[in-house]
């Protein structure tokens, strides 16, 4: 481990460099990265990005290939939701985010968005990691790694090697709660992972309380705690009209939520000497 600290401390002088406005996660920044859980047509995450584009936001976030529970549910728009994601990115001047689903559409994101995720239940799918190190490698691109639902924090350190391990690359870690016996959210959002991983390694590390809480009215709160725990980030799940969303309609800020959000985020940040990009 002693030497993985030593090589994620030279990289994360690196990804730190105030002077680049490319990187992911900034020095004395907040990064709020904000959008639909699925890409649903144009006008939507036109709509969507306009919002983030006017609140001062810089990323954007929306799903193309979605993964889900039920093979019976929205499965994303693929292709062509990665050609809105581009085309309305560019629009706005928003970097992008959309999540790696496998090893067949590894290239063709990379070619399309900023960033790379990798969802919970693709933390542990290692072929998968190496090849998206490999890609976002040669292409210059960042990589999110969301925390695998029932991972230890030290199995979740470990996967951020397969990802590393052939090349150089900005990772970036995401809490997005683990599964416990507790039902009345949809997974328990573990905070304290935020100084566990500040004090194990010197990788940053986002929160998403969206998927955690599962519930919009939980999101503000649990937001506001995790920037107050020292989070570098927030992935937040918003959209102009959660009632009709095809996925996780439920847990999507409204506008005017995610409005609130960044309100009541600023009073924060005010505190603690950081500013909200
Ligand atoms: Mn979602």
């Amino acid at each position: 481990m002693e030497d993985k600290k030593e090589k994620n401390k030279k990289r994360d002088s690196d990804i730190n460099n105030p002077e680049s406005e490319d990187n992911l996660i900034k020095e004395g920044y907040v990064t709020i990265i904000a959008g639909p859980c699925a890409i649903e047509s144009y006008e939507q995450l036109d709509a969507c990005a306009r919002i983030i584009k006017e609140l001062g936001l810089t990323y954007m976030r929306g799903g193309a290939y979605k993964p889900r529970t039920s093979p019976y549910s929205f499965q994303g728009l693929k292709e062509e939701g990665l050609k809105y994601l581009r085309e309305i990115g560019e629009k706005y001047g928003l970097k992008t985010v959309t999540e790696v689903t496998d090893t067949e559409n590894v290239e063709i994101i990379a070619d399309n968005v900023d960033v790379l995720q990798i969802g919970t239940r693709n933390m542990s799918n290692f072929a998968l990691l190496e090849k998206i190190g490999r890609v976002a490698g040669k292409k210059n691109k960042k990589v999110i790694l969301k925390r695998g639902w029932a991972s230890s924090i030290k199995e979740w350190l470990l996967a951020v090697e397969y990802i590393t391990s052939n090349t150089d690359v900005e990772v970036v870690l995401c809490e997005r709660g683990i599964r416990t016996f507790e039902t009345s959210t949809r997974f328990t959002l573990d905070l304290s992972a935020v100084p566990v991983i500040k004090k194990l390694s010197k990788l940053p590390i986002i929160v998403d309380p969206s998927h955690a809480v599962g519930q919009s009215d939980l999101v503000i709160p649990m937001s506001r705690a995790a920037i107050a725990a020292g989070a570098d980030g927030l992935l937040i799940e918003s959209h102009i009209n959660p009632p009709r969303a095809l996925c996780d309609g439920q847990q999507q800020l409204s506008s005017d939520e995610l409005k609130e959000l960044i309100r009541q985020l600023k009073n924060i940040t005010g505190v603690i000497g950081k500013k909200i990009r």
